[in-house]
């Protein structure tokens, strides 16, 4: 089954469970559109993910989703409100699902992981997952260390479920790179970033905009979980620290609160202004229904014209 049959959505597109950010009116607002919103839970206690589980419901009729930051030490209680609320779809990440999947399953919940690697997405196929987000490091926030462009071909390759191609998409084009690598849809984070119902600070949607192509570098490797953000003061003395192999506890004291800073007060220079290099792209606010209709307008295109072209010399 396609995986917006499985869905029930319009336009295969993931709005990425974004922590902090990824709430209302974003949410409901990518519902609407056509594509998959997705509450990103990370951070909240159960009551919070019910209200914002309510508001979502308030906003739209349609699909919607919750993301689980797994490494999160409330996840049963989050399972729980879930379960409750009759959200049917949940993506999962920073951890394995194994132990809430029997939950999971028996209350009719669609599972998708987001994978960095062949031999996660093989684990969470043995698990029974519905389908596989394949994020390459080119992504914002969390990530791994393979691209795009070599991870989801062979994660299309190793699994026989659904994939989902994140990391570096943001236009037709990159909706178009994706299919033609074996995907069934796309999971999209940054470009988000910039759109009118995006409820971050002003300045975090100015520094998306104003970022190009190298504008981010990913911090956190020393410490086994590997970030990518925009470059400002703060992420420059984190890696100063990390350099100079600084104890633990000084590299989190740093980054504690971080990205609160940035998404609410708009503390670009000392909070974490999380991004993907895909960012230098990004150079206006739209809002979230221009972008989704504009982009699956313009892959189209690109996929009609390259069905005429021919790639091997006359
Ligand atoms: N992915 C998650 O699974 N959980 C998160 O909490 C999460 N937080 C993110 C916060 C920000 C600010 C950004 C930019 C991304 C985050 N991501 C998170 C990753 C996105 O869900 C998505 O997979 C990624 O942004 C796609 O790549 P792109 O940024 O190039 O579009």
């Amino acid at each position: 089954m396609s995986i917006t049959k499985l869905l029930g959505i319009k336009y295969p597109i993931f709005q990425g469970g974004m922590a902090q950010i990824a709430v209302s009116p974003l949410v409901g607002a990518v519902s609407n559109a056509g594509g998959l919103g997705i509450i990103g839970s990370g951070g909240f206690s159960a009551d919070r993910l019910r209200d914002e589980i309510r508001k979502a419901k308030e906003s739209t009729n349609k699909p919607f989703a919750v993301n689980l930051m797994l490494m999160m030490d409330n996840i049963p209680e989050l399972i729980q409100v879930i379960v409750e609320e009759g959200v049917k779809i949940v993506t999962t990440g920073a951890g394995t699902p194994a132990p809430y999947m029997k939950t999971l399953k028996e209350n009719g919940i669609i599972v998708i992981p987001v994978v960095p690697s062949v031999k996660i997405a093989k684990k969470m196929e043995a698990l029974g997952v519905d389908a596989i987000v394949a994020e390459g490091t080119e992504a914002g926030g969390h990530v791994g260390e393979t691209t795009t462009m070599a991870l989801l071909p062979q994660v299309v390759s190793a699994v026989s479920i659904p994939v989902i191609g994140a990391g570096g998409i943001a236009d037709g084009r990159g909706v178009a790179a994706a299919f033609a690598l074996g995907a069934q849809g796309v999971q999209v984070g940054t470009r988000f970033l910039a759109t009118v119902e995006c409820p971050t600070h002003e300045n975090f949607k100015q520094a998306v905009i104003t970022a190009d192509d190298t504008s981010t570098t990913v911090t956190g490797r020393s410490l086994g979980g590997p970030v990518r953000s925009i470059k400002n003061s703060m992420i420059a003395e984190f890696l100063r620290l990390e350099n100079e192999k600084a104890p633990r506890e000084e590299l989190e004291k740093l980054s504690l609160g971080s990205l609160r800073r940035a998404v609410f007060e708009g503390d670009t220079d000392t909070g974490s202004v999380m991004a993907g290099q895909i960012c230098g792209m990004v150079n206006e606010i739209t809002t979230v229904e221009e972008m989704i209709t504009t982009m699956f307008e313009e892959a189209q295109e690109i996929l009609e014209k390259l069905g005429k072209l021919s790639v091997v010399g006359a």
